[in-house]
């Protein structure tokens, strides 16, 4: 377990915690401001918190997952939600950085009392956010923490977001199917943030095993919009592969600068290009990039073509991971929300007991889900079968295009 990131806030929160517990009762939907009403007769809805990136530059990627949250809200809710009470999502923006996930998660825990926490967008947001849930014994799932090191956090920290570790080396692996003869492999990663540190690892360590040559490693910023430097030494020492770890923004612009500077290799993009904002950014340059996925649209079952068909007839186009993965934790929530009111009512627990035994619920069930069948490994972290290697492909207009799976 990790030590507490934020002492004294995390003081008045555990006050703050435990005084509203000790008032509460009947916890879920008691607090007038989380406590939508409900249809008449049923009781209150039990209130789910995400935590996402609606504003900055993050919010290219916390957008796609809070549109699949409540795709999922709907879609449970429709089915019932919990044996006829609905689930309601709280959504409080983290921003892009780490004081706004744990001003989020602060809000959500002690002021919306959630029975548990979809988020944060970024790994680098959540090791500063988590450690708060992990103390105040609620659950949270991370829907795009890929880093390594993230289950681990503690107890109450479980995840949907496959690890870098498993996804990362899919991609390397099919650009050097797609072309045999890469050698010399450039790599990039923002040294700003956890998840493409991790990353990185990874890549780098997959260039090794694969009997590549590591030509050389290039630093940046996720905030960096100029990469001129960093281009033009890799460029020089001719490599017929660049792998970039980063976010969207500053990955697209990377991918942008590299063209138009004359690179015409192979270019692999990590988890920070899994989004179809990627377009806006790099446009036609984009084409080609590929990027290891652990969605595909096209993996067909029930809860997936209702997923696909909601995405598709609200966005008109096909849904990216981060949707199908903040679908996925909301499920997660619902399904094991449902599974401990039939062993005991929920309505009677109080809002503490109630997340603890939501945390236990929820690592032990096997869930269908969007992104497959899904369970949890002891520690927290996801269990999942399919993955995938995507190519994008940019439309005609430079400005859409979407993920084509490399077969
Ligand atoms: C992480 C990631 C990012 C790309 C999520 C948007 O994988 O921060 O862990």
């Amino acid at each position: 377990m990790k030590r507490p990131a934020v002492r004294t806030s995390a003081v008045f929160l555990t006050v703050a915690f435990l005084l509203s517990a000790c008032t509460q009762t009947n916890p879920v939907g008691t607090n007038p401001t989380t406590a939508p009403s409900a249809a008449p007769g049923s009781s209150s809805a039990i209130p789910i918190g995400i935590a996402l990136a609606q504003t900055s530059n993050v919010a290219l990627l916390g957008q796609e997952g809070i549109a699949g949250a409540k795709i999922a809200e709907k879609y449970f809710n429709d089915k019932g939600g919990i044996d006829g009470t609905p689930i309601k999502l709280i959504v409080q923006d983290t921003g892009g950085e780490e004081a706004g996930a744990i001003n989020a998660f602060q809000t959500l825990i002690s002021q919306n009392k959630v029975v548990g926490i979809v988020g944060p967008t970024l790994s680098q947001q959540a090791f500063s956010a988590d450690p708060i849930a992990e103390r105040t014994k609620v659950p949270v799932i991370g829907a795009s923490n890929t880093a390594k090191g993230i289950p681990e956090i503690g107890d109450y920290v479980a995840r949907v977001s496959a690890p870098v570790s498993i996804v990362a080396p899919l991609s390397l692996k099919a650009a050097l199917k797609l072309n045999p003869n890469i050698k010399k492999v450039a790599v990039f990663y923002a040294q700003n943030d956890a998840f493409s540190k991790s990353e990185t690892e990874i890549f780098q360590q997959t260039v090794k095993d694969q009997k590549l040559d590591l030509v050389t490693v290039q630093k940046f910023q996720t905030s960096d919009t100029d990469f001129q430097s960093q281009t033009t030494n890799a460029i020089n020492l001719k490599p017929d592969l660049v792998i970039i770890s980063g976010l969207a923004a500053d990955g697209g612009n990377l991918v942008r600068q590299l063209r138009e500077l004359g690179y015409k290799g192979t270019i692999v993009g990590g988890n920070g290009f899994n989004t179809s904002n990627i377009f806006n950014v790099c446009k036609v340059l984009c084409d080609g990039v590929l990027v290891a996925q652990a969605y595909s649209p096209e993996y067909s079952s029930e809860v997936n073509t209702a997923f696909r068909t909601a995405y598709l007839n609200q966005y008109k186009k096909e849904p990216p991971q981060f949707s199908a993965q903040a679908f996925t934790a909301v499920q997660v929530y619902a399904e094991a929300l449902k599974a401990l009111n039939q062993k005991t009512k929920i309505s009677t627990m109080p809002l503490p007991q109630l997340r603890t035994e939501l945390n236990k619920q929820l690592l032990a069930g096997t869930y269908q889900t969007p992104l497959g069948e899904i369970g949890f490994t002891p520690v927290g972290d996801v269990k999942q079968k399919e993955f995938y290697v995507a190519q994008l492909k940019v439309d005609a207009d430079g400005n859409n295009g979407k993920f084509a799976l490399v077969k």
